[in-house]
């Protein structure tokens, strides 16, 4: 069962499950950006920052600022105990944010000043109020320094404890993907696309009637029981050969370590999005591929969902927990691994404990005139790849205008 079917949105039909995509900081807020641009039928997405620009030309609607004393509207300077008083001198605004809803899915870049402060405190936050998390965060390149590989891991280890799951992707294992000498904004542009494809596909599973659907309680027994570790891998296809290209993409290409982490994973979900001309005989060679490739006894479970405008593409995406172990007892215990879940064993979910809805509030902007300078991080040491300072907003950086 669904969680939380009893106040739907508005908007038509109930939702499977309320979901909110939180992006935090600069790089996160881009991905976003990135995912909406090609998102039919998204949920609420909403920018967290401490920078008022970036949050001013984001195209996302709903958008909160953190931090006016301690960050004066300017952005974190790459320091994530900034990002993390900003957060906390605003859980009032981040609390109303998430209150609504029952899995929040939380994007981070981690490296940078907010993101790597703020995401650990609204992610405690939405445990306590009784949300699933599923946090997908990026770890710098290695071109990036030492000094942002190293705040990241510390967020990233900031932000375990309080998330069901972190879905975490280095860049640095795109790096492989990547021509030599793409510039730094094609490269991040590529893991936008990434990301915010992952980020889509689970949640067209997760909100449509689909084909072969995805359930709230499928997701939840995935991460709840998955050591509050998940890969997230991608690939695509066009053409008669599009499930092939897809499959080789993935299983033989770096995010999952050609075929490794599904090799060692105990749970997977695979989410198909094509088009009408999508096949039986696709989803049979997709789930046989990964059958072959994943060890024994792992419980594979894929939804498919089709969508207009797909035809002659295909789109693949991966959840898989390394570390899954079956719950022990009690209604959250999925099925034994069967040869095919369509995420319909009918298991019941308990309900995770919430608090009473609190009404969505979004913060105002205190729009001051903002540079393209380093402001008060003038004096800082900038953290420099190839001329660029990345500790000033990326949106500044790459020249970026989203429209609104
Ligand atoms: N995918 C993606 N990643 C980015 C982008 N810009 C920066 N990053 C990554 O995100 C990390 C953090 O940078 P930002 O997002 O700019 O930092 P922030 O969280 O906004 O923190 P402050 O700017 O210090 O307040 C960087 O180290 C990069 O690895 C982007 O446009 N897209
Ligand atoms: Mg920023």
């Amino acid at each position: 069962m669904a969680a939380n079917m009893d106040n739907p949105k508005e908007g038509g039909r109930d939702p499977r499950c309320r979901v909110l995509v939180v992006g935090v900081g600069g790089g996160a807020g881009n991905v976003l950006g990135h995912a909406l641009a090609d998102w039919p039928d998204p949920p609420t997405v909403a920018a967290v920052n401490t920078d008022a620009r970036a949050l001013a030309e984001s195209g996302i609607g709903l958008k909160v600022m953190i931090g006016r004393t301690v960050a004066k509207g300017m952005g974190a300077g790459g320091d994530a105990e900034l990002g993390r008083l900003a957060a906390n001198e605003d859980l009032d605004a981040l609390r109303a944010l998430v209150s609504e809803y029952d899995l929040l899915i939380l994007m981070a870049s981690l490296g940078g000043g907010t993101a790597t402060g703020a995401a650990p405190v609204l992610a405690r936050i939405a445990r306590e109020e009784g949300l699933l998390t599923l946090a997908y965060v990026t770890t710098p390149f290695d071109f990036e320094g030492a000094r942002r590989q190293e705040q990241a891991q510390e967020g990233l280890a900031a932000l375990k404890p309080f998330a069901d799951a972190v879905v975490c992707l280095p860049n640095q294992r795109l790096h492989a993907m990547l021509s030599p000498g793409t510039p730094l904004g094609e490269a991040f542009a590529f893991v936008d696309r990434m990301m915010s494809a992952g980020i889509r596909g689970l949640w067209t599973l997760l909100a449509r009637d689909n084909m072969l659907n995805l359930d709230f309680s499928d997701l939840q027994s995935l991460v709840e029981n998955s050591g509050n570790e998940c890969c997230f891998g991608y690939g695509e296809g066009a053409g008669p050969d599009k499930a092939a290209q897809a499959l080789r993409e993935l299983l033989e290409g770096p995010m999952l370590e050609k075929g490794r982490v599904i090799a060692n994973s105990g749970a997977m979900i695979l989410s198909v999005t094509g088009g009408p001309d999508l096949s039986l005989s696709e989803l049979e060679m997709i789930h046989k591929r990964f059958q072959a490739a994943a060890r024994s006894g792992a419980r594979i479970s894929m939804g498919a969902a089709v969508l207009d405008g797909w035809a002659g593409r295909l789109a693949l995406t991966v959840l898989a927990a390394e570390h899954w172990m079956p719950a022990a007892r009690g209604p959250a215990e999925p099925a034994p691994p069967g040869p095919l879940s369509f995420f319909d064993d009918g298991s019941a979910k308990e309900e995770r404990p919430r608090r009473s809805r609190k009404g969505t509030q979004q913060s105002e902007l205190p729009l001051g005139s903002l540079g393209n300078d380093r402001g008060r991080f003038q004096d800082v040491a900038p953290t420099l790849y190839d001329g660029a300072d990345l500790d000033i907003p990326t949106f500044i950086r790459r020249g970026i205008r989203i429209s609104t």
